[in-house]
Formats: C-alpha cells, structure tokens, sequence
C-alpha cells in the first residue's frame, strides 16, 4: 500500500524490529532512517523535535508523529490493519494490550539484561553470574508464554496479532544466543512458525549485533 511513512532507528533494535516488522507484516511501503547508536542523529534538535526522548523507534505517517514502540504497533494496527492485525472487539485488544504490557514490564527488564551482557559486552567483561539468572528469570517468564500457547498458536490466539509483535522480536534474540535453553516446546513451535513468515524473516532475522 502506498503510504508517506517514515520510521526512525536502526533495525538491530528490538524496539525497531517491532515497527518494521508490523509495516511488513501490512504490506505498507515506508522509509528507513539508520538512527540511534553507532548511527547517532537522535541527540539533533531535529530529531528531538520529533521524539524528545532521543530514542529510537520514531514513526512519522504524513505530518503525524508518534514515538513508543508498542503505541506506534497498536497506531499502524488500528489505521492501516485489517484482520487479524486490526481486531474489533475489547477483549481481543485486551489480550493483545496485556501480552504487549507484558513483554515491555516483566519480560523486558530481564532480558535486557541478559542481552547487554551477552551480546552487548566483550566475552572477557561478562558478568558470569548475572548472565545465569538471567537465563533463570527470563525461563520463568517464558514458561508463561509456553504456558498460554499450548492453549492457542499465538499469543493473540487463535490468529498472529499485535500481542505477538514484542516478545516475537525478542523471542529472535532468545533464540539466537548461545545459551542454555529450557525446553518449552509451545514457545518453540510458536517461534518457527514466526520464523516461516516472510515479514519476519526481513524485519526481524537480521545481525542482532
Ligand atoms: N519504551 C521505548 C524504549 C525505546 C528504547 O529504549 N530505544 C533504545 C533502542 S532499543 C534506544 O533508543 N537506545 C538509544 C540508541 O539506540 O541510541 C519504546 O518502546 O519505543
């Protein structure tokens, strides 16, 4: 679909992935900006003009601007969606809402954690011990999700959705890591069946590092 869309950050960011991946998962042409990081840009007022966080991602649709990683998801979702990314009834958005909560509140914290450490920090500087309960909390954690998706093949239920959008894209990196994995078999069913997905493959399958 044409749009006059343009997303702000740099696509080995999580929060990035999800933005790009919800784009392509709409068929929505768009504009990449390199931002944030080694790509700097996000300290110039221009850009904190835009997102006065100077973080990244940032989506700009027309002379509409809106920053929040989860809120830009839920935006392209409601304007540009239609089933099963746009859903119409409470409970559904719900249930997307709070697995999106989720993922951002009790997920996000620990597995950033354990994500700096491990592929943000040169191998002799890691901190062995955090990196173990790192891997302890965010296993707790993502038994929940095994949890949930032995009862539905998505986060969302029945169909993908916005409530798979965060974790899936974390989900990339968990899963990519050299570390020692529980097993959780819904979790890695759910996780190839993303995998197979052609806009998963291009937004989000990319170097983590
Ligand atoms: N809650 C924000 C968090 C944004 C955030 O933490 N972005 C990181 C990248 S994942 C960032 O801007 N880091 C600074 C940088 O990359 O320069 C969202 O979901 O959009």
């Amino acid at each position: 679909m044409t749009s006059n869309i343009t997303v702000w950050g740099r696509i080995n960011s999580s929060n990035v992935r999800k933005v790009l991946w919800c784009l392509e998962e709409l068929g929505l042409d768009y504009q990449q900006v390199d931002a944030g990081g080694a790509f700097g840009l996000v300290d110039s007022p221009e850009y904190l003009a835009l997102n006065p966080n100077g973080m990244i991602p940032c989506l700009r649709d027309g002379s509409f601007v809106i920053w929040e990683s989860n809120a830009i998801v839920r935006y392209l979702a409601r304007k540009y969606g239609k089933a099963p990314f746009m859903v119409e009834d409470p409970e559904s958005w719900a249930l997307a809402d709070q697995w999106m909560d989720w993922t951002t509140f009790s997920f996000g914290l620990p597995f950033r954690n354990l994500f700096w450490n491990i592929l943000r920090t040169a191998p002799a500087d890691r901190d062995q011990d955090a990196i173990k309960l790192g891997i302890d909390h965010c296993s707790t954690q993502f038994a929940i999700a095994d949890a949930a998706l032995s009862k539905k093949p998505y986060m969302s239920g029945d169909n993908i959705g916005v409530g798979d959008i965060p974790l899936g894209c974390l989900a990339y990196a968990w899963f990519s890591m050299e570390i020692q994995r529980p097993d959780l078999p819904h979790l890695e069913a759910w996780y190839e069946r993303l995998t197979n997905r052609a806009a998963y493959q291009k937004a989000v399958m990319s170097a983590l590092t």
